[in-house]
C-alpha cells in the first residue's frame, strides 16, 4: 500500500466510524419493530433501485458481535451508530418495546466492552410510520413525541452513552422528503416542506433537553449535538445573479439550520428564498427559545461541493419548497466517485473556514461523517484494493488538518462508513463501506482503505502516546 504521508490532527483528537439503523440493521419485521417511512418508501414501486429495501441490509441485527470485534481491530475511539425510534416506540409514542430497547443496550455494551465510545444518533430518517399517518413532521406534535422518545432512550442508555446527536441531516428529512421526493416520504410540497423544518428543529430542541434532565436526574454527564450537511456553494460565474443564487441557496441548506440553533431567529433573507411558501404560519412564539440551546458540539456531514447558478423558478402551482430559483451545474476537470459526486478536498477546508467566520458562535466541530463511494472490485486474493477511497480519505484528512491549523475546532472525525450498506434511494450498489459487505453471503472482508484507516488511528496514538 502506498501511504506516503499520514495526515497529522492534533492531540486528543477522536477518531472513529459511523453507521445508521436502517441502513445496516435488517431485521425489518423481527423484535416488535413497527414500520418506519422508509419500509413504506421502499415497497412503493419505483422509488428504491431494484426494488431494494433494508429489510435484510447487513443483518447488523443479529451480526452486531462480528461488527463490533471489526471497529475493535479498526482501534476507533468511537463509534457513531443510531437508534430505530420505531424499535423502541413501534407508533412511535406510549407504550414501548422492551425487545427494540434490548437490542442498544447489548450494542452500547458490547461496544463499551471493547473499549469504544458509544455516540448514539437519535434520528437518521427512520420516522415511525404511524406518526406519518397523523402528519409526520409536517405537524408540530411529532416533535412532542421525539422528546417523549428521547428521554426513554437516555434514561436507558444513559448511563454508558455520554454524547448524543438529535437528528441526522433535518436539512435531507424535510427538504430532499417532502420537496425533492426522493427521500420517505417521498412528496412535493412547499409550505409543509418547510413546516417539516421547523418541526424537526423544534424536535432537536425538545429532546436535548430531555437529554439534558434525563442526565441531571440521574447524576450523568452528557454532551448534546446535531448533524448537519452544510453545503460548500459555488457560483458557476462571477455574475450578481449567480451571487444572488447562492445566497438563496446558502438559506436553503445552511442557515435555516444554523441561524435558529445559534442565532435564535430564521435568516433574513427567508422571503426572498422562498416568497409566500415562508409564511411561518407553524411557528409559535416561544420555539425560537427551544430550538437555540446551547449545543456541546455540531455534527458536520461533509462529502462533495456544489456548484450552482441562477434558474427560473417554475410555475407557482408547482413550485416546491427546493424550488428557490437554483441549479446545480457539473464540476469539471476533477474525478467523480460512483455517486457521480466530485472529489475537491480543498473544498473541506473552505467550508469549515466559511463557517467559522460566518458563525463566530459555531460551537466546536466534529465531522459526524466523511467518505466516498467507489467501484470495489475484490482481486484474485480476496482483498478490495480501494486505493480511490484511500486516496479520498488521506487527502480529506489532511485537508482538516489544513482548516484545524487555519483556526477551526474540530475534536473528532468519523469515517462514513463502517460497512457498505443499503444507501437510500441508490439502494445496495454504492458502495461506502471500509469493509466489503457480500449481500448473499453477508461475509465481511476489511478493504484496503480499513486497514489504511486503522495505521493512521495506529499512528495518531502513538504520536499521542509516545
Ligand atoms: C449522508 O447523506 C447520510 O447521512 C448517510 O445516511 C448516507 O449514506 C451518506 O451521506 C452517503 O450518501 O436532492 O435529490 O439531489 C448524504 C446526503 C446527499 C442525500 C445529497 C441526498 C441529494 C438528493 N445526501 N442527496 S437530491
Amino acid at each position: 500500500m502506498t501511504t506516503p504521508e499520514l495526515p497529522v490532527l492534533p492531540p486528543g483528537f477522536l477518531f472513529g466510524a459511523a453507521t445508521a439503523a436502517y441502513q445496516i440493521e435488517g431485521a425489518a419485521d423481527e423484535g416488535g419493530r413497527g414500520p418506519s417511512i422508509w419500509d413504506t418508501y421502499c415497497r412503493t414501486p419505483g422509488r428504491v433501485a431494484r426494488g431494494e429495501s433494508g429489510d435484510v441490509a447487513c443483518d447488523h441485527y443479529h451480526r452486531y458481535p462480528e461488527d463490533v470485534a471489526l471497529l475493535q481491530e479498526l482501534g476507533v475511539d468511537a463509534y457513531r451508530f443510531s437508534i430505530a425510534w420505531p424499535r423502541v416506540l413501534p407508533t412511535g409514542k406510549g407504550e414501548v418495546n422492551p425487545e427494540g430497547l434490548a437490542f442498544y443496550d447489548r450494542l452500547v455494551d458490547a461496544v463499551c466492552e471493547a473499549g469504544i465510545e458509544p455516540v448514539a444518533t437519535l434520528y437518521h430518517w427512520d420516522l415511525p410510520q404511524a406518526l406519518e399517518d397523523e402528519g409526520g413532521w409536517r405537524v408540530r406534535s411529532t416533535a412532542e413525541h421525539f422528546a417523549e422518545y428521547a428521554r426513554v432512550v437516555a434514561d436507558r442508555l444513559g448511563d454508558r452513552v455520554r454524547r448524543w446527536i438529535t437528528l441526522n441531516e433535518p436539512h435531507c428529512a424535510a427538504f430532499v422528503g417532502h420537496a425533492v421526493g426522493r427521500h420517505a416520504p417521498g412528496t412535493r410540497e412547499g409550505t409543509p416542506a418547510l413546516a417539516a423544518a421547523h418541526h424537526l428543529l423544534l424536535a432537536h430542541g425538545l429532546a436535548a433537553r430531555e437529554l439534558r434532565d434525563s442526565a441531571a436526574r440521574h447524576g450523568r454527564p452528557a454532551e448534546v449535538g446535531i448533524t448537519l450537511n452544510p453545503e460548500r456553494l459555488v457560483p458557476a460565474t462571477d455574475s450578481a445573479e449567480d451571487a444572488a443564487a447562492v445566497d438563496r441557496a446558502e438559506t436553503l441548506h445552511n442557515r435555516v439550520w444554523l441561524d435558529p440553533l445559534l442565532r435564535g431567529h430564521y435568516p433574513e433573507n427567508e422571503a426572498a428564498t422562498w416568497g409566500p411558501m415562508a409564511d411561518g404560519s407553524y411557528r409559535s412564539p416561544e420555539d425560537a427559545a427551544t430550538i437555540a440551546q446551547p449545543l456541546d458540539f455540531v455534527g458536520i456531514n461533509y462529502y462533495r461541493p456544489v456548484h450552482v447558478r441562477h434558474a427560473p423558478l417554475p410555475d407557482a402551482a408547482t413550485r416546491t419548497a427546493v424550488d428557490i430559483g437554483v441549479e446545480q451545474v457539473p464540476v469539471e476537470g476533477v474525478r467523480h466517485t460512483t455517486m457521480g459526486w466530485p472529489v475537491v478536498p480543498e473544498s473541506f477546508t473552505d467550508l469549515l473556514l466559511h463557517l467559522h467566520r460566518q458563525y463566530p458562535e459555531l460551537p466546536p466541530v466534529h465531522i459526524t461523517e466523511n467518505g466516498s463511494a467507489e467501484p470495489d472490485v475484490p482481486a484474485a486474493d480476496g482483498r478490495v484494493h480501494d486505493e480511490d477511497r484511500v486516496a479520498y480519505l488521506r487527502d480529506h484528512l489532511s485537508a482538516l488538518a489544513d482548516a484545524i491549523a487555519a483556526g477551526v475546532d474540530v475534536r473528532g472525525y468519523f469515517v462514513w462508513s463502517l460497512l457498505d450498506n443499503f444507501e437510500w434511494a441508490y439502494g445496495y450498489d454504492r458502495r461506502f463501506g471500509i469493509v466489503a459487505v457480500d449481500y448473499e453471503t453477508l461475509t465481511r472482508t476489511p478493504k484496503d482503505s480499513y486497514h489504511w484507516y486503522r495505521e493512521m488511528v495506529r499512528s495518531h496514538r502513538e504520536r499521542r502516546d509516545g
